[in-house]
């Protein structure tokens, strides 16, 4: 329920709704597009990124000297979890062919692979398996398999989209693997959304030339979890799950190869190495760091740990400037503040709209614009609604759907929005949202190759901790299809490899020479990465509760 200050703002978005549902039926643009040069204006005046604060120099590591994202650059000039003389490598708690560090949609994509071509693997998982953004991607996955499509259009759209950053043999692979995804993942029993003739049901995103977007009514990340976490745990003989168990350092040998990892368990406080003849890197993404105090449409778990050790042993980092904010984050209620509102919603027809009932913005903008026009909308014009705590937000017109399509078919396509909302008696079929850009995705990452190789021998890396494939900007439907392509690509690559290895001593000694080199640098820091969870208690509370336990009155 709407607080009744807000009703005046409701009533507006209703009057001018037949007019807008008018000239969306006309087949003409409802709101033109930017040019070029208005999309770099607004991107350089409001994007989160282009702020100067933004960014800072980071002094130690392989990437040293580039100017990346502040909160990341803090996490990176860190100390270890692990003090690595105290490390005893000569007998490891585990042997396997293949490491594979986080148990989301790029990790199991990979395992299942890595089996397939004769790999046993370790999946170290630092939550539950599935405990992953993949799990919470609602609007769909895309892939050119229409007549009128082309894994060439899905790679001009992607390249586009990512300002062309993007590493070209990165995107070549993923809109070439596309169409072969689409039907493994319904070989494997994904209930793709489907026309009443049969074939794939298929939406625009925001940045698509063509309608490419296949999804599962708005619950696809949980589908196609679903279904591969069954094939993962189906295969217990090759496939050993270690939940609760995050890789906190990696392990190399004396000629420099990726050898493995120390794991260390969250409930006994235990630390295990893991030796293996590949490792690959699968943990997603960083948006439980809430770059710039944004909140994040980011799982608990998702902060960055694969980066970190990564970094440590030496890989190259890519684009790591660059952070993605989702367009439309809810902000009321403030339950669910930040939670992903999908871009499918704009993808079927509805509309950002102001204060004043004007739709301001073509609504299918690639992201990063669309982001920043939202906050042109509410911080510069002043034209959004506040809400009681002091966020910002504008519409998003979901009846506008309805009076398109029909009544009952956001019931049918967007069952979980609908009673995400209906909880707090906010029905989205009559009333639209209030949303705001919300951190969602790590654009750069861990610089790998169409084999998904990093500089580092037998390092592999899969899904939202790699970057290079999206440029500076992913667009929607992208990531769903990165984790399946890359970390099957990373599954079969790691297995060949793993084949033929042979290991020598091990060694954690990079973790002292990283330590030296933050010495040199003179970085003094009390923090410690992997970061592994969120820190959400506040400062004075912190103080009350550790006051009130030392006085005995907190048990
Ligand atoms: O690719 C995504 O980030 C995605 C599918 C999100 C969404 O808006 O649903």
């Amino acid at each position: 329920m709407y607080p009744e200050y807000m009703r005046e703002s409701l009533t507006l978005v209703e009057k001018t709704r037949p007019k807008r549902l008018e000239l969306e039926k006309s087949g003409k643009p409802v709101f033109r597009p930017m040019t070029a040069q208005e999309r770099e204006d607004v991107l350089n005046r409001f994007h989160p990124d282009y702020q100067p604060e933004a960014r800072r120099i980071i002094r130690v590591g392989p990437n040293k000297g580039e100017s990346i994202t502040t909160e990341v650059a803090d996490m990176l000039e860190s100390h270890s979890r692990i003090k690595p003389e105290l490390i005893d490598l000569s007998k490891p708690d585990y042997e396997t062919d293949i490491l594979i560090i986080g148990g989301g949609g790029a990790g199991c994509a990979a395992a299942i692979l890595a089996m397939q071509n004769g790999a046993k693997s370790i999946i170290s998982t630092k939550l539950r398996l599935g405990d992953a953004n993949s799990m919470m991607s609602q609007g769909g996955m895309q892939a050119a398999v229409k007549p009128q499509d082309s894994p060439t259009r899905h790679y001009l759209d992607a390249l586009g989209g990512g300002h062309f950053d993007n590493k070209p043999d990165l995107v070549r692979a993923l809109t070439e693997d596309g169409p072969e995804v689409v039907k493994w993942l319904e070989e494997l029993g994904v209930v793709w959304d489907k026309n009443p003739d049969g074939s794939m049901y298929v939406l625009h995103g925001g940045g698509t030339s063509r309608k490419r977007m296949h999804s599962c009514r708005d619950y696809t990340g949980a589908v196609i979890m679903r279904t591969l976490m069954d094939e993962v745990r189906n295969h217990p003989d090759k496939v050993t799950i270690l939940e609760f168990m995050p890789t906190i350092e990696l392990i190399l040998d004396s000629r420099g190869r990726c050898a493995g990892g120390i794991l260390y368990n969250m409930e006994t406080e235990e630390y295990f190495a893991v030796k293996a003849k590949a490792t690959i890197i699968a943990t997603g993404g960083y948006g439980r760091l809430h770059i710039r105090g944004f909140d994040t449409t980011n799982h608990y778990g998702a902060t960055g740990d694969g980066l970190v050790i990564a970094y440590r042993a030496g890989a190259n980092l890519l684009y790591m400037d660059s952070v993605q904010y989702h367009p439309t984050g809810a902000v009321f209620p403030e339950q669910i503040a930040g939670f992903l509102i999908t871009e499918k919603i704009r993808g079927a027809g509805g509309q950002p709209i102001n204060k004043f009932g004007e739709l301001f913005v073509f609504p299918r903008e690639p992201r990063d614009v669309e982001s920043a026009a939202l906050i042109r909308e509410c911080l510069e014009r002043k034209n959004g609604i506040q809400t009681p705590s002091g966020r910002w937000g504008v519409w998003l017109d979901s009846p506008l759907i309805e009076t398109i399509e029909g009544s009952g078919y956001l019931e049918k396509n967007f069952p979980a929005m609908v009673r995400q909302f209906i909880r707090y008696n906010i029905d989205i079929t009559k009333e639209p949202m209030l949303v705001y850009p919300s951190l969602h995705y790590q654009n750069g990452g861990i610089e790998t190759n169409d084999r998904c190789e990093t500089n580092i021998p037998g390092l592999y890396v899969a899904g939202e901790a790699s970057g290079g494939v999206h440029g500076r900007n992913r667009l929607m439907g992208n990531s769903v299809l990165d984790y399946n392509v890359f970390g099957r690509r990373a599954g079969k690559y790691a297995a060949q490899y793993a084949k033929s290895v042979s290991l020598s001593k091990l060694t954690v000694d990079h973790v002292a020479d990283y330590e030296d080199e933050l010495k040199k640098a003179r970085i003094k820091t009390d923090r410690v990465a992997p970061v592994l969870l969120p820190f959400y208690t506040p400062e004075e509370v912190r103080k009350r509760q550790l006051t009130a336990h030392y006085e005995g009155t907190l048990r």
